[in-house]
């Protein structure tokens, strides 16, 4: 899969993918990443991507005209199956979209600043539209580098069978169980004792058990069905 991401900010976006899983994906060569820094195409003076918003009021708006540049130099060299804008007034990102973008070919994803870009962008180009939460970031690129791990661990060949994506919470509806690893006893508190049983089968039936109890405390609104 290919990730492309317009950014006023490139260098936000080096680190998230550059360590453990996301590195292990572009090594294997599952996953390429590339930030495209908006300020190196637009065709305006001094790198200006952004402007005083029509009707007044504060805070600058990313211009369309430099968006449409990279996006459309982008599309020269291949087909987008989705071209995302990061936005906090989009659709909650949850683990269903991260399985069904992560079985696209290429995807554009692109970053707002400031009060955000041009809605015409959002009109003409967009085809999905992400916010990670209920909350504002200064910019797109935290929350894109979200989107892109999330995907990114659930290409086949990225994780190993230690690391598989079945088990993770959300993956079947469920919150995760609790886990343990040495010391059996740790401060006084012991491992529950079934864990050590050696019976696969008690041990899954556990676990399942384990899952839903903690959805039920922690995430009711997982289990009620609408
Ligand atoms: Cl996608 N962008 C920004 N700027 N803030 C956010 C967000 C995205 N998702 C939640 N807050």
């Amino acid at each position: 899969m290919r990730i492309d991401i317009i950014t006023v900010l490139p260098e936000l976006l080096e680190s998230p993918f550059s360590h453990s899983i996301m590195k292990r994906a572009k090594d294997k060569g599952l996953l390429e990443v590339y930030a495209h820094n908006l300020r190196d195409t637009t065709p305006y003076k001094q790198g200006q991507v952004d402007d005083y918003q029509f009707g007044g009021g504060a805070g600058m708006v990313m211009m369309p005209e430099p968006l449409a540049v990279a996006i459309e130099l982008l599309q020269k060299y291949r087909k987008y199956n989705e071209i995302i804008y990061m936005t906090p007034d989009g659709p909650l990102f949850d683990q269903k979209t991260a399985n069904t973008l992560s079985l696209k070919e290429n995807i554009m994803i692109i970053c707002g600043h400031y009060k955000g870009i041009d809605d015409r962008i959002r009109q003409l180009y967009v085809t999905k539209e992400i916010s990670i939460g209920d909350y504002v970031l200064s910019g797109g690129e935290l929350a894109a580098a979200v989107v892109v791990d999330a995907i990114g661990r659930l290409l086949p060949g990225v994780l190993n069978d230690e690391t598989s994506a079945l088990f993770d919470s959300f993956q079947d509806g469920l919150l995760a169980p609790p886990v343990y690893t040495r010391p059996a006893e740790f401060r006084g508190m012991a491992v529950p004792e079934i864990l050590l049983c050696g019976d696969p089968k008690k041990i899954e039936v556990w676990r399942h058990e384990e899952s839903v109890k903690r959805t039920e405390e922690r995430r009711p609104d997982m289990l009620r069905e609408d």
